[in-house]
């Protein structure tokens, strides 16, 4: 392969809704530019960047995967994303390591949830965005429509540069605009050849009416194209492309494609388009102005070889064979194979052996890559997504990819229970391949909680902790963390005898209990006078009543935010100790918390939900019935937001409920709020669930 310098570079993500086609376009980009020798297929499991088990298995894509095309003397980096809300997170990571997107709409199914979504990200990331109508060949596919939903959908600025001739299974050729040609394709050949031909006559006015409505479009972006326009001068085809280029950098203008990557027709249209629409890697510059950090000061990145060198680690995979496999962007500087680098953001030195370029899962080896290529390496000590790649004389930290947020969250246990320790590293393994997968420890609940974007993510990644890890788990609903606390004052005695042969044991307190607010935790206060305790037993006094506090008095739930006085007891010179005083105030907390009006609280969470207007009601209304509480709304470009604080015991599976009531179209955070008084039917509910269960424990 030759080496390619930025200029030479195009770094595209192919982005949409699932089964829009992306997986075929990619394979038959590469392929149809001879990058690749074979044209792989979705359906037989031989597409270039569906390469993982579980993508094989179920179809579709999980993980990003790159690829490349050389067309036209540049090199096109084609970074395949899965289209799946579930697996949002590494579309993402592809966007942030490209320079601009190709939004594949399927000509049956047309715009959908997963071509909104991407559509808005690239736009808010302000990268051009080439739409690709796919699936041409296939029975009931429109081009129209899909122009149509586009402009109504996702924006008016898009204009086709391509038009059908034919559709569905009458799909035979391609009008460019641009070229003024009409391209006929041969019905079994698929390489992608094509006779190109004058317009036909009967195909004239389709084209006269298209290429009237592009070359408006194109100089009314220009004010002296519109002029030279305006005077009946015609624009040439350089004109046309360079204006397009331009708009679309600005995000003005949205060019519209069509292919068929099945019978390999207007593919290579889609490849000479990128290299003359997309901005090269060095070009991106302008357009996303990167800014790192060197140790507190902000530094200046600039996409030329001569420049410090600096990469974005976007994504890491475990492969069969090869171990960790790290892709990384160079955005600035360039890097030769066996460099020695030195990772910023963990502070450690890596070596890249056997630097490579990646064609799916097979990696060439280059001598060196430059300034805007993306590359990748395996085996490196402590590298993860979303680490910055440098040298030790610029140790540059680049901005970090926002990966949506986890918030669908399920307990998790290794069914063998043997497997238990190797169930928390291999979770962890798979945490730094994903940062949208992530776990934490309940301590209270005694329960290792995973949280992903949704079902299908964790179920998915469990799939991955089994082959790779050799682990069995299963997923369950979380145990909630309830607490309890106490509504009023009350005072009583715990004494502690115990007369055994010898030396007996003797503590004994007076203790008070107050309620304190929410969240203020528990306090001891000591207000022994005169010694009736001797104060080297008084730390005991307190012990014992933490210990108690553990398991409260309703429901055996931690007794949290109150206060304890400790005012009088009485000691024996001989037989007190430390010990009995601990029992003393054991048997203190006893007596005292079930006079205090206990009541149950519970775990609330705050949610910010944005969704579509018309779905405002349906979003509301369940928020009622799972006992919310809202905030407040407002509006966002996006739509309403809604905040609101919901009982963590209602929020189970939230996160499908909410996409399947929206169509997919909501968005949600949430965060821990706090804990508040569980309502007395639901308390009860809880209370006598918990002292069947602990039952159930003692009968065992
Ligand atoms: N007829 C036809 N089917 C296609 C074409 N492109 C993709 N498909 C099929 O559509 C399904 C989804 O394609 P895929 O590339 O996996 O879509 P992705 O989920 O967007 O990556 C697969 O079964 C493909 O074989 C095409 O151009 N024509
Ligand atoms: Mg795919």
């Amino acid at each position: 392969m030759p080496e390619y310098k930025g200029s030479e570079i195009r770094n595209v993500a192919v982005v949409g809704h699932g089964a829009s086609g992306k997986t075929s376009l990619v394979d038959a980009l590469a392929f149809v530019s001879g990058a690749s020798k074979r044209h792989g297929s979705v359906k037989d499991g031989t597409a270039l960047t569906d390469t993982a088990p579980e993508e094989i298995e179920r179809g579709y894509s999980i993980n990003l995967g790159c690829a490349y095309a050389e067309w036209m003397g540049a090199k096109i980096n084609l970074i395949d994303t899965p289209g799946y809300l579930d697996f949002e997170g590494d579309a993402i990571a592809g966007l942030a390591a490209a320079d601009g997107a190709l939004c594949v709409v399927s000509a049956t199914a047309g715009v959908e949830v997963g071509t909104e979504r991407m559509f808005r990200e690239a736009v808010k990331r302000g990268d051009p965005v080439l739409f690709v109508a796919s699936m041409m060949d296939k029975e009931h596919a429109s081009f129209d429509a899909v122009y149509d939903q586009i402009r109504e959908r996702l924006t008016n600025k898009v204009i086709p540069v391509e038009v059908p001739i034919g559709e569905g299974p009458d799909f035979h050729g391609i009008i460019n605009l641009f070229s003024k040609k009409a391209h006929l394709y041969k019905q079994g050949v698929k390489g992608g050849n094509y006779d190109e031909v004058d317009i036909p006559a009967e195909l004239q006015p389709v084209f006269d009416k298209y290429y009237e409505q592009l070359i408006e479009t194109i100089a009314a972006t220009d004010d002296d194209l519109l002029e030279r326009y305006l005077e009946g001068g015609e624009l040439t085809r350089d004109d046309a492309v360079t204006a397009m280029k331009e708009a679309m950098k600005r995000m003005e203008l949205f060019p519209l494609f069509c292919v068929s990557s099945e019978l390999n027709y207007g593919t290579q249209a889609v490849l000479s388009t990128i290299v003359e629409l997309m901005p090269s890697a060095w070009e991106m510059e302008e357009l996303h102005a990167f800014k790192g950090a060197e140790g507190d000061h902000t530094v200046e990145v600039h996409a030329t070889d001569d420049a410090p060198f600096a990469a974005l680690v976007f994504k890491t995979m475990t492969e069969p064979h090869v171990g960790e496999v790290t892709y990384f962007r160079i955005f600035s500087g360039q890097v030769e194979n066996g460099a020695e680098l030195f990772n910023a953001t963990r502070d450690g030195v890596e070596k890249l052996n056997h630097l490579s370029v990646s064609q799916g899962k097979d990696r060439t080896e280059v001598p060196m890559l430059h300034a805007g290529d993306i590359g990748c390496v395996a085996k490196l000590r402590n590298t993860h997504t979303n680490d910055t790649l440098s040298t030790r004389g610029h140790p540059v930290r680049l901005p970090q990819i926002m990966f949506p947020e986890s918030v669908l969250q399920m307990a998790v246990h290794a069914v063998a229970r043997a497997d238990e320790e190797k169930l928390q590293a291999g979770l962890h393994h798979l945490h730094d391949e994903d940062p949208t997968f992530e776990m934490h420890y309940n301590a209270e609940t005694h329960e290792t909680i995973v949280s992903g974007i949704g079902e299908r993510h964790l179920e998915v990644t469990l799939g991955k902790l089994k082959r790779k890890y050799g682990v069995d788990a299963e997923l369950t609903k979380p145990s909630i963390a309830y607490r309890e606390t106490i509504r009023a004052t009350a005072d009583g005695q715990g004494r502690h005898k115990k007369q055994s042969g010898g030396r007996g044991q003797f503590g004994d307190c007076w203790v008070r209990f107050l309620p304190r607010p929410r969240g203020a935790g528990y306090e001891f206060v000591n207000k022994i006078v005169g010694g009736s305790i001797p104060s080297k037993f008084i730390p005991a006094v307190d012990k014992g009543i933490q210990e108690a506090a553990v398991r409260g008095v309703l429901a055996g739930y931690p007794l949290v935010d109150f206060q304890v006085e400790l005012y009088d007891g009485s000691f024996h010179t001989v037989d007190s100790n430390e010990m009995s005083f601990k029992m003393a105030g054991i048997l203190g907390f006893k007596a005292v918390a079930p006079k205090c009006k206990p009541v149950l609280l519970e775990p609330l969470d705050e949610l910010e939900i944005v969704t579509p207007d018309e779905y405002l009601g349906d979003v509301l209304g369940d928020l009622s019935a799972r006992r919310g509480h809202i905030l407040g709304t407002d509006t966002t470009p996006d739509g309403p937001r809604v905040r609101a604080v919901i009982p963590q015991a209602e929020l189970h599976l939230y996160a499908s409920a909410l996409q399947s009531m929206t169509q997919g179209r909501a968005t949600f955070t949430r965060h821990f709020h706090g804990y508040e008084e569980v309502p007395g039917e639901t308390a009860q509910k809880v209370i006598s669930e918990a002292s069947r269960e602990h039952e159930e424990a003692l009968a065992h």
